[in-house]
């Protein structure tokens, strides 16, 4: 899909106000601050960054939470519809966007960016958690475990999020690394026949059938343009320690990179999120391999290989 010379077009969203825990915006100024763009460099990538975004500030005297839930709901969608137009823009111009969070939330944001471009694309969510609470089901309140609902269209409208389209079907999305889902996210999963692979289809399959199931599910005949959203605690804390909500009993160091590495193969990647690395969490020997394992998991979707 992508046209040479290859170029990625680094999206790098220092952005919090989907979840409460602060420094999750300094996540991609640490990605970028480690080398991430003279990496991808390296294995042969032209790439384009003109600096972090920079978000306008709407203050939470004058976002009051909708219905006493949703937490900054006028900032977040804000934000996440310039992020939209920003992937989007780059996709259109044959670009491959890597978007750094930040929480989330931005996925509403890439996904629907990425969409806009490849209106047939699949998405493939690496997680712990479904992200796809409504705002009847959330018990947080908090928009980082909302994306997918709002891309699928599902719960009520909300005026706040008028721009979102519900651009993403079911059955083009699936899940790999799930294992902390709430009850109310269960039902939605059941009822709207999403497909996933929990922690538990991990240990029974192993990953790499896995990732061939997920890939059979939403992509049967391999010919779809496949948007990858990694949220870095679907790794096991003992990896990934430094992320907002971390759970423990996650993928090991080489069964996230084994999903990156077997994506990048497919050669239909057009568009990859690095989300919830948040530097202010844990020591900085943990920030440390936080942050590099967060660059070699892009590195690997960009076609890094062992050999
Ligand atoms: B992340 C949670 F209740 N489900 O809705 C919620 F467990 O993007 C967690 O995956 C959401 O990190 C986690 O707040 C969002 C909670
Ligand atoms: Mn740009
Ligand atoms: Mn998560
Ligand atoms: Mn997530």
């Amino acid at each position: 899909f992508l046209p040479n010379p290859k170029t990625i077009a680094i999206v790098g969203c220092p952005f919090s106000g989907g979840q409460p825990k602060l420094g999750v915006d300094k996540g991609p100024i640490h990605l970028v601050e480690a080398g991430l763009i003279e990496q991808l460099e390296e294995i042969g990538w032209k790439v384009h960054f003109d600096g972090h975004h920079q978000f306008e500030e709407i203050h939470a005297a004058s976002d009051p939470p909708i219905k006493t839930l949703l937490k900054n709901p006028r900032l977040v969608s804000r934000v996440c519809e310039s992020v939209a137009s920003v992937v989007g823009g780059h996709a259109k111009n044959g670009q491959l966007p890597v978007t750094l969070g930040g929480d989330h939330s931005l996925a509403m944001g890439t996904v629907s960016g990425t969409l806009a471009s490849y209106p047939d694309a699949c998405v493939i969510w690496i997680d712990a958690h479904a992200d796809i609470n409504t705002s009847k089901t959330t018990e947080s309140g908090n928009i980082h475990g909302m994306p997918v609902s709002f891309l699928l269209g599902l719960g009520e409208n909300h005026p706040e999020f008028a721009w979102i389209r519900p651009v993403l079907k079911p059955e083009r999305i699936v899940y790999i690394g799930l294992r902390d889902i709430d009850t109310g996210e269960r039902r939605i999963l059941r009822e709207n026949k999403i497909k996933a692979f929990s922690m538990h289809e991990v240990d029974k399959y192993g990953i790499g059938k896995v990732v061939e199931m997920a890939l059979d599910h939403v992509n049967p005949n391999r010919d779809l343009p496949i948007h990858l959203s990694f949220d870095v605690d679907a790794l096991d804390p003992s990896v990934a320690p430094s992320t907002g909500t971390p759970v423990r009993g996650g993928l090991t160091f080489r069964e996230g990179h084994y999903i990156c590495e077997a994506i990048h193969e497919t050669g239909l990647l057009v568009a990859l999120d690095l989300m919830e690395v948040n530097p202010s969490l844990a020591d900085p020997e943990s920030v440390r391999q936080t942050v590099a394992v967060g660059c070699s998991l892009v590195r690997s979707a960009l076609g890094e290989t062992l050999l």
